[in-house]
């Protein structure tokens, strides 16, 4: 080890080669403090090949290497163990925008680049970056990559996956794989791009990418709308395409109990209704779209239909971004609650009301007084299934039945045909739980992806693929 540190300190200069307790605390625990670990160091280069040079040394002194971006992750990835065996790999330095082409509609980024930084890019030259969720200011592209990153406009635009062209990655042997292509068509194969998106840093590690940027949509209309149920908001879909087609963006969900804890955050509540379920709808277009006019018609035929109670639309920037907070700040405001345990579930949108319906009561069952948080992407069918303990329960007694609360969530997920993460991945913290619900056939194939591209199980061991 002393000489792989050394090693290391010669590849990329010793400040950036971390080993003090105090320097590697950041680095051991994720934002939550939901997972820890003890990096044996943590190293921060700062290009391609730097990253390539210190995966090589590690490989040869068969050192596992845990990749880390901007450490928002929710299920324990960018974690070492906590036996102090693993490097930690920050890609924080990889911090370059390399090209930005309006014409071609392509921005080349690297990996530690922050998502807000790629969407002022996008901005800058009149261009949409559409990939938007509550940590962008934190998060870098290369972890939007690594956990196929959703959020607020997949409705629109899709998944972190269908904004990706070409990626360069640096291989578990060491090797750099420039797949840096920004074409939209290329049959030659293996789509490798797609391959390691979502792969959590299991196989290797994103250096660099070329993402896909859409036309800017400075025209957006806004609103914030108390619903009579779950099955509602799903029946609002297809009216609110009928009125916005494409230009609806965002079709967001928000439970009471949700609800209440951003208002005792401090944030205003638009509407005083009493009713058990939110939503918050965008329409999205060019300069002078018509988005106001087809977000007002969208909501008279809702309330018509009786699937809205009581719309408030945004009429200011500073009332837009007031109705975004109560939706975008609830992952956050549960934390005073204490222990949270997470679940990041889809479903057809169709079944959502009895998932809902379902696991209300048989939690309550398990534990007398738990409290559901529940809001997420319902235009995705994706709920944040979010549980706070009892109030009479200590955080410690309710983390230990988590296991047993979480069966009961999946379960019932997997009984509606749904996903038991259909955003965050599966880190550390639920690669076990994905193993016990899907075949045999399909854990061999992940098993034999993982075994190919790295034999050594030296990238990322026991994320994704919990060990045998
Ligand atoms: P990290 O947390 O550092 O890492 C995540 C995983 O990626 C780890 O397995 C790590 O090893 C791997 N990794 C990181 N960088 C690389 C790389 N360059 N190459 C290979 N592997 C790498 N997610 C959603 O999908 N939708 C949301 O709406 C959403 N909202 C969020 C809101 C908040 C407030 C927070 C805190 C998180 C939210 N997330 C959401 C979680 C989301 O997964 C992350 O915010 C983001 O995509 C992770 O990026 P990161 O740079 O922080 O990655
Ligand atoms: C969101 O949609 C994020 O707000 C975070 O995906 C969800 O904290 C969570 O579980
Ligand atoms: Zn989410």
């Amino acid at each position: 080890m002393t000489h792989l540190l050394s090693d290391l300190r010669a590849a990329i200069g010793d400040a950036h080669v971390l080993t003090d307790p105090a320097d590697l605390s950041p680095y051991a625990a994720d934002w939550r403090g939901a997972y820890r670990g003890t990096p044996l160091a943590v190293v921060r280069p700062a290009s391609t090949s730097e990253v390539a040079e210190v995966v090589r040394l590690a490989h040869a002194a068969g050192v596992a290497i845990v990749p880390q971006g901007g450490n928002t992750g929710m299920c324990g990835g960018a974690i070492p163990s906590g036996d102090g065996s693993q490097l930690v790999l920050s890609l924080g330095r990889l911090r370059q925008v390399r090209e930005v082409d309006a014409a071609g509609g392509t921005i080349t980024v690297e990996a530690g680049v922050i998502l807000a930084d790629v969407q002022a890019a996008a901005q800058a030259v009149d261009r949409l970056f559409p990939l938007s969720l509550g940590a962008e200011g934190s998060c870098t592209v290369g972890g939007n990559i690594a956990t196929n990153a959703g959020g607020t406009a997949v409705l629109r635009y899709g998944m972190m996956r269908s904004l990706v062209l070409g990626l360069e990655v640096v291989l578990p042997d060491g090797r750099v794989w420039d797949g840096l292509r920004s074409l939209r068509k290329d049959n030659t194969g293996y789509d490798l791009t797609q391959l390691f998106i979502g792969a959590e840093g299991t196989l290797g590690i994103v250096t660099a990418a070329v993402l896909t940027l859409h036309p800017a949509t400075p025209a957006r209309a806004t609103a914030w709308v108390a619903l009579p149920s779950v099955a509602a908001a799903a029946t609002l879909l297809p009216l609110l395409r009928e009125y916005a087609a494409e230009r609806l963006t965002t079709w967001e969900l928000v439970s009471r109990p949700a609800l209440e804890l951003v208002l005792a955050a401090g944030l205003a509540d638009p509407l005083a209704s009493d009713a058990e379920w939110f939503g918050l709808i965008e329409i999205a277009g060019p300069a002078g779209a018509s988005v106001d006019d087809d977000l007002e018609r969208a909501l008279a035929a809702a309330v018509e239909a009786g699937l809205v109670l009581d719309a408030a639309v945004a009429g200011s920037p500073a009332q837009r971004s007031g109705l975004w907070a109560l939706r975008e700040r609830v992952s956050e405001a549960q934390e005073s609650l204490g222990p949270t345990i997470k679940h990041d579930v889809s479903v057809p949108i169709t079944s959502l009301d009895d998932l809902v319906a379902r696991l209300g009561p048989a939690l309550e069952s398990a534990l007398p007084g738990i409290r559901p948080i529940v809001y997420g992407h319902v235009g995705d069918g994706n709920l944040h299934y979010n549980l706070s303990r009892p109030a009479s329960l200590s955080g410690d007694h309710f983390v230990a039945q988590a296991a047993m609360l979480s069966t009961i969530v999946h379960d019932c997920t997997v009984e509606l045909g749904g996903s038991i993460s259909a955003e965050h991945g599966l880190g550390s913290g639920k690669a076990a739980a994905a193993a016990a619900y899907k075949s045999d056939v399909e854990v061999d194939l992940m098993r034999a992806v993982k075994n190919a591209l790295d034999p050594a199980g030296l990238m990322n061991p026991g994320k994704v693929l919990a060990p045998d």
